[in-house]
C-alpha cells in the first residue's frame, strides 16, 4: 500500500499506527504541506484528492481518503488484530471516541484554518494558541471524562486493548503538545498516551520517526 502522508499530519498518524499495528506493508509518499511547497495544492496531488488534504491511500488499483474510512477498510481487509470491539454497542463508543476527536476537534486545529485565521483575521501565534487551546480543550475535557468511564485499565480509552480510539488520541496529543496546550486537566488521557506510545507500532508511526520530520543537526 502507497500512503501519501506528512510527519507531522495528524489524520496520517493515525493510518500509520493502524497499518503498524496490523503488520500491512506500507509505502510512504511525502506530501509536504508547507508553504512554499504546499504540495497538498499542487495539481497532481488534487487528482489525488480534490479536497488538497492527506492522507491518501492507494491500494492497487483502489485510492482512499478520509483517515477514518481508510482505517474502516484496513479493519475489513485485514481484520487482526481487531481495532473494533465484537458486539455492536462496543463499536459504536470506539467509534464515537474516534469521531470526537476526528469531527469536533481536529478539524478546527487544522492547517487551513490557522492559516485563516492569520491571513483573514490577523491572527498572531499567541492568538493561534489560545484558538487551538480552546478548542482542545474543551474537547479534552469531554473525552477526559467519558475515558474515566470506558477504559477498562487506565491504559487505553476503551476497554482493555488498542482500539480505534485510541488511535485517534494518540495524534491529537501530539497536536496538544506541538501548541502548548495544558495537558495537566487530563491525567487519564495522560496515562492512556503514555502507555500507548510506548508501543512499537505507535512508536514507528510518530512524527518524529518518519523520513520526511527535520533531523536534528
Ligand atoms: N477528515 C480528514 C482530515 C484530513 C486533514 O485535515 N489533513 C490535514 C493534515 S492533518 C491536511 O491535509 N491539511 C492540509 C491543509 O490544511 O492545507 C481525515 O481524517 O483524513
Amino acid at each position: 500500500m502507497k500512503l501519501y502522508h506528512y510527519y507531522r499530519s495528524s489524520a496520517s498518524y493515525r493510518v500509520r499506527i493502524a497499518l503498524n499495528l496490523k503488520s500491512i506493508p506500507w509505502e510512504g509518499s511525502s506530501v509536504d504541506l508547507r508553504a512554499p511547497a504546499s504540495a497538498q495544492r499542487t495539481p497532481e496531488f488534487l487528482i489525488l484528492n480534490p479536497q488538497g488534504l492527506i492522507p491518501v491511500i492507494a491500494d492497487g488499483a483502489h485510492t482512499f481518503t478520509q483517515s477514518l474510512a481508510i482505517i474502516e477498510y484496513l479493519e475489513e481487509r485485514h481484520p487482526q488484530p481487531p481495532l473494533l470491539p465484537g458486539n455492536a454497542p462496543d463499536r459504536a463508543q470506539v467509534r464515537s471516541l474516534a469521531l470526537a476527536v476526528a469531527c469536533d476537534i481536529h478539524p478546527l486545529a487544522n492547517l487551513r484554518v490557522l492559516n485563516y485565521l492569520r491571513s483573514s483575521f490577523a491572527a498572531d501565534e499567541n492568538a493561534v494558541n489560545a484558538w487551538v487551546g480552546e478548542w482542545i480543550g474543551s474537547g479534552f475535557r469531554a473525552l477526559e471524562e467519558r475515558a474515566r468511564r470506558l477504559s477498562g485499565d487506565g491504559r487505553h480509552m476503551f476497554g482493555s486493548a488498542v482500539t480505534m480510539a485510541d488511535v485517534c488520541l494518540v495524534p491529537q496529543m501530539y497536536n496538544a503538545r506541538r501548541f502548548h496546550c495544558d495537558l495537566g486537566p487530563f491525567p487519564t488521557l495522560r496515562a492512556i498516551g503514555a502507555h500507548l506510545e510506548s508501543l512499537p507500532a505507535f512508536a514507528r508511526a510518530a512524527p518524529e520517526a518518519q523520513p520526511d520530520a527535520p533531523r536534528a543537526p
